[in-house]
C-alpha cells in the first residue's frame, strides 16, 4: 500500500503526510518487543539519552538507538520494506535510498525533540524523514509536531532550544503566521516528513505511556549535499 497521487499532492502541498496502517499493528508490536530486547542488552554505538543538564529525563536510560540497520538484520528489513522505499520514492520523485535509522524510546516523563527541520541535520536535498507509530501516539506521550507548508520557506535559522523539554539542543526559528500542529497516530501508521518541513515534538507528561517511534531517513538517488547558511545548521547552535 504505497503511497497514491493524493498522498503525494498533500506532501507536496503541506510537506508531510500520513500513510495510515502502512504496518500492522502486530508488526508495529514486534518492533517495539525487538527494541526493547536490543536495549537490554545494554549500550549500543552512537545511543543518545540527550543533553545532560536533565540528569531526571529517563532517556537517559532508554537512549535512541541510531543506525541499528548496520548491525542488526531486522532493523535493516524494516527500513527497506518495499512499502517504505517505494512511497518514499513516489514522495521525492527520485529513487530512495535508506541512509539513517533510530530508534526513539520516549518513556513516561521523557523529553521531546526541539522542532527543527531535517536538513538542518543532514544537509542533502531531496530528504524524507520516516516515522514509523510503535505506540499509540497523542498530544500526552509528546506525539510528532509538524508546521504545515514550512518546507516551501526555504533553510530557517536556529535558535538553543529550551531543554527542559527538548533532549537536543538546538530548534528551528518558525516565521510568523505558520502553526504547529500535532499529529495523532496508531501504531503501524506511518508518517513521511519533507526535509524542510519543520517538525519535532514535547515532552511525554504521561506516567505509564510509551511513545516508540521507528525513525527512518531516505535521500533521492539524485540528491545534492549542499553548503548551510551561516546560523542555518544546528551545529551552528553552541553545546551545552
Ligand atoms: O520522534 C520525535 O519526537 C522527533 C523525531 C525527529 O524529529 C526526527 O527524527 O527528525
Amino acid at each position: 500500500m504505497a503511497a497514491t497521487k493524493a498522498d503525494v499532492t498533500h506532501y507536496q502541498d503541506e510537506g508531510f503526510v500520513v500513510l495510515k496502517g502502512l504496518f500492522t499493528p502486530d508488526e508495529a508490536a514486534q518492533m517495539r518487543d525487538h527494541y526493547m530486547a536490543l536495549r537490554a542488552e545494554g549500550p549500543k554505538p552512537g545511543d543518545f539519552g540527550g543533553t545532560k543538564d536533565q540528569p531526571d529525563d529517563p532517556t537517559h536510560q532508554y537512549p535512541r538507538m541510531i543506525q541499528m540497520h548496520k548491525w542488526d538484520k531486522l532493523s535493516e528489513q524494516w527500513a527497506t520494506d518495499p512499502r517504505i522505499i517505494e512511497s518514499a520514492s513516489a514522495l521525492m520523485d527520485d529513487p530512495a535510498v535508506m541512509i539513517q535509522t533510530m530508534i526513539y524510546f520516549k518513556p513516561p516523563g521523557g523529553r521531546g525533540q526541539g522542532i527543527h527541520q531535517d536538513e538542518q541535520y543532514i544537509t542533502m536535498d531531496p530528504l524524507v524523514g520516516v516515522w514509523v507509530a510503535l505506540d499509540k501516539s497523542d498530544k500526552e506521550v509528546g506525539q510528532m509536531v509538524v508546521v504545515p507548508r514550512s518546507h516551501q520557506v526555504g533553510m530557517l535559522k536556529v535558535q538553543e532550544a529550551d531543554t527542559s523539554v527538548s533532549f537536543t539542543e538546538a530548534e528551528a526559528i518558525v516565521p510568523d503566521g505558520f502553526e504547529v500542529v500535532g499529529v495523532d497516530m496508531e501504531p503501524g501508521d506511518t508518517l513521511f516528513f519533507h526535509g524542510r518541513c519543520v517538525h519535532g515534538s514535547y515532552a511525554n507528561v504521561t506516567k505509564d505511556r510509551w511513545r516508540r517511534s521507528f525513525i527512518c531517513h531516505y535521500i533521492g538517488e539524485n540528491a545534492k549535499k549542499f553548503e548551510p547558511e551561516k546560523g542555518t545548521h544546528v551545529s551552528h547552535v553552541k553545546a551545552k
